[in-house]
């Protein structure tokens, strides 16, 4: 099903440009939301059909592998939770494409779409998923603890990967590295206390981090407006600035908005 996906972008990209198709689109884009900010990403994009195929392949692959998981969990093959993330796939495709081998992502449980972007395969996730030696953690952290070189985690304790992606950010500030932790966290452990000293020391130190909030607007079965004062989740790092990206919007807008 995988090897499907990857043959069907080889024979795509090897035919070249093609009479009657684009090569490239240009795309419109709603303005993001700004947060202490002057001005934001451009309103206007262009996606190369390269471009276009591969993040689509790697979208769809994402959803996927979701896909088979689940088929697997039903099966009580996969031990624990199961945390998936369908419609959030362009999100971690975006970033991806906005940052760097060397970059460091942080994630929550909901990783494995951030994993197959960042690299690790699929034998490598399911494996992981499943227990097994051949996963990308040995088959020591299941489902919710997919590790590699720049994947700090899947995270089960909601909230954490924030200190967590800062001392990522401080180490590489100290040692003089150019890149960037990206922290993400969802909508609804962003009331923890933990958050907001994190965004402290990051400001104080101006440490290289980017702080990404998935709002799917619940936290289980608490809708974001029941618990949270102010749901403008862009503007809560105060002295930080935010952006709003629209939820579930297309590949080139996340990418757009997270290469600015
Ligand atoms: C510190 C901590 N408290 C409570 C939990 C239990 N818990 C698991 S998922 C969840 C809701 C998280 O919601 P949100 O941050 O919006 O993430 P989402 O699952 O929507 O991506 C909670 C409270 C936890 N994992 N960690
Ligand atoms: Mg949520």
């Amino acid at each position: 099903m995988f090897a499907r996906g990857k043959e069907l972008q080889r024979m795509f990209l090897q035919c070249g440009p093609r009479r009657g198709f684009a090569n490239k689109a240009v795309f419109d884009i709603e303005p993001c939301q700004l947060h202490g900010l002057e001005t934001g990403p451009s309103t206007r994009t262009t996606l190369t059909r390269t471009d276009a195929l591969t993040y689509f392949t790697m979208m769809s692959e994402m959803r996927e592998i979701g896909n088979v998981a689940n088929i697997l969990f039903n099966q009580n093959l996969i031990r624990g939770f199961l945390h998936l993330c369908p419609g959030m796939e362009a999100v971690r495709a975006g970033v991806e494409a906005a940052i760097t081998q060397e970059d460091i992502v942080v994630g929550t449980y909901r990783i494995h779409g951030w994993a197959y972007a960042r690299g690790i395969t699929v034998e490598q996730i399911l494996g992981e998923f499943l227990g097994k030696s051949t996963g990308c953690s040995k088959g020591k952290g299941g489902a919710m603890h997919l590790y590699s070189k720049n994947l700090f985690g899947g995270n089960g304790i909601i909230g954490a990967t924030v200190p967590l992606g800062t001392g990522v950010g401080f180490a590489m500030k100290y040692n003089k590295k150019p890149n960037v932790s990206v922290s993400t966290y969802g909508e609804g452990a962003a009331n923890q206390g933990q958050i907001f000293e994190a965004f402290n020391m990051a400001k104080l130190w101006n440490l290289p981090c980017i702080y990404h909030c998935d709002n799917n607007v619940y936290s289980i079965s608490t809708k974001a407006e029941r618990v949270t004062a102010s749901t403008d989740f862009y503007s809560r790092g105060d002295y930080i600035p935010g952006l709003m990206i629209i939820p579930l919007s297309m590949f080139s807008y996340v990418y757009h908005s997270s290469s600015f």
